[in-house]
């Protein structure tokens, strides 16, 4: 009589292939006679909050082929995929290793599920830390951005947050103390103990920042505005390259992941030419903060422009014809709310942003054959439509976007220093210095050229 044939199925990222998967696999295997090894897609992983995997997927699946333990591989993509694997499949036996514990027992009620006892003292994440050298970073600044700065760098393997500078003693003091880091008030000691400075400090203090660091052999990740001159922008650009040194804009909208789909999908033909885009970022502020206080580099374009101008170069790029501000200015001359718009060879934008006028934040984004539209929050893009002429066919796309975002910036910035290039399309030193130069035009129109 034949003997049914016991099939096993087990699933994995298997990054920096070690002991802990080649045993694992051999135990699975041994559970029955026909083993499938599902590995996960960088995609998949990246959505599953695994930011930092070394090997590509072919590698990967190669280890895994090497060990001759696996029948059959096939491509995990989705959270669902388990449970319709093991009914597509006929699966017996469903296995992975024991940090998993109790996570898959809902499969139980169409196959057996055994969690095998995880190698001690070996893991990918160990092997990535020892391969590369953990990048220590140092902030600059306490304020509110550095502060969700810290909690997502956690986040991503092969970086630690040293510690915090800042002039003002007590605060350095606080917020050190707060996130269980290093307080420094002393520059020198500072930049002894760290390898990439996080300049999340006020606006106008950047470039000096920025020369700083560049000039102490340190890697740069600078908040956005980046600078407020265009000359200053390609100076710094310049520096950082003859020392070859990184020097990354942190506009988080850059790296997240639906935004990337996003402009995947404008550019790809769908709604065939882009012809108009519009940006609106507004975010209240009380008449006695800072963003609406600070004569000189308060207002709502320092504050939010990066943003509502960043798509519009993405999509039309930095060359264009005109440009031209419109602002309501509060009493003390600070723009409360402004408008930004622009003409291209190939179409028109405009850019709104406001700290005192409330407006609907969305992205648009027209094109001869359809538009695209993501609601606010944009700039942390999950989830968004694409509608055509028939206004009854819409297409939905959904994305990740986990926690405050900054994981998906900070995981492409070590990516970068790591000299994989790969990502370095997503925030160019052109945009940048075009920022930048469009920050100069408004200071020098709306702030200086009054007076
Ligand atoms: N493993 C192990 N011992 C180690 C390290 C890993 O037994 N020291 C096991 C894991 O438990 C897993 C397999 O090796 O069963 C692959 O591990 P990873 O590559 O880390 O993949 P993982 O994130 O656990 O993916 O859909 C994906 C799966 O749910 C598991």
């Amino acid at each position: 009589m034949d003997k049914k044939l016991v099939k096993v199925i087990t699933y994995g990222t298997f990054d920096l292939f070690h002991q802990g998967h080649y045993r694992l696999l051999q135990r699975a295997k041994q559970l029955g006679d026909y083993l499938i090894v599902g590995i996960t897609t960088e995609s998949y992983d990246k959505t599953r909050g695994k930011l930092s995997v070394v090997d590509s997927i072919m590698t990967r699946i190669e280890n895994v082929k090497k060990t001759g333990f696996a029948d059959e591989i096939i491509i995990e993509d989705s959270p669902g995929q388990k449970f319709s694997d093991v009914k597509k499949y006929n699966i017996d036996i469903f296995t992975v290793g024991s940090d998993w514990t109790g996570q898959f027992d809902y499969l139980k009620d169409y196959c057996k599920v055994v969690y095998l006892e995880r190698t001690k003292d070996i893991s990918s994440t160990m092997l990535r830390e020892k391969k590369q050298h953990i990048q220590r970073i140092g902030i600059v600044g306490t304020g509110r951005i550095a502060n969700r700065f810290i909690p997502e760098a956690k986040l991503v393997s092969g970086v630690t947050t040293q510690g915090v500078y800042n002039p003002h003693k007590e605060s350095a003091l606080q917020f050190a103390q707060k996130w269980d880091i290093n307080a420094y008030t002393e520059k020198e000691e500072f930049y002894q103990e760290i390898d990439v400075v996080y300049i999340a400090s006020p606006h106008d203090t950047h470039y000096d920042y920025i020369k700083e660091a560049l000039a102490h052999g340190k890697n740069v990740i600078c908040e956005k505005p980046l600078v407020l001159k265009k000359k200053q922008a390609e100076e710094v650009f310049s520096e950082a390259k003859e020392k070859e040194l990184i020097l990354f804009e942190g506009i988080k909208t850059a790296y997240c992941p639906g935004f990337q789909k996003l402009l995947g999908i404008a550019c790809s033909g769908m709604i065939g030419a882009v012809r108009n885009v519009e940006a609106c970022f507004t975010k209240l502020e009380k008449p006695g903060s800072r963003e609406r206080t600070d004569r000189l580099y308060g207002g709502s374009f320092f504050e939010l422009g990066s943003y509502v101008m960043f798509p519009i170069l993405k999509l039309f790029g930095t060359e264009y014809e005109e440009i031209a501000f419109d602002t309501i200015d509060d009493e003390n001359g600070l723009d409360l709310f402004t408008r930004v718009s622009l003409r291209y060879p190939s179409g028109v934008a405009t850019a709104t942003c406001g700290l005192g006028v409330k407006s609907e934040g969305r992205l648009l984004i027209s094109g001869t054959l359809g538009y695209i539209v993501v609601e606010a929050p944009w700039w942390k893009t999950s989830y968004f439509e694409v509608h055509y002429e028939d206004a009854g066919r819409i297409d939905k796309y959904s994305e990740i976007f986990l926690g405050d975002g900054l994981r998906y910036e900070i995981s492409d910035f070590l990516a970068l220093l790591n000299h994989n290039e790969k990502n370095a399309f997503k925030l160019t030193r052109g945009d940048s210095i075009a920022l930048a130069g469009i920050m100069e035009k408004f200071m020098n129109e709306k702030r200086l050229g009054r007076g």
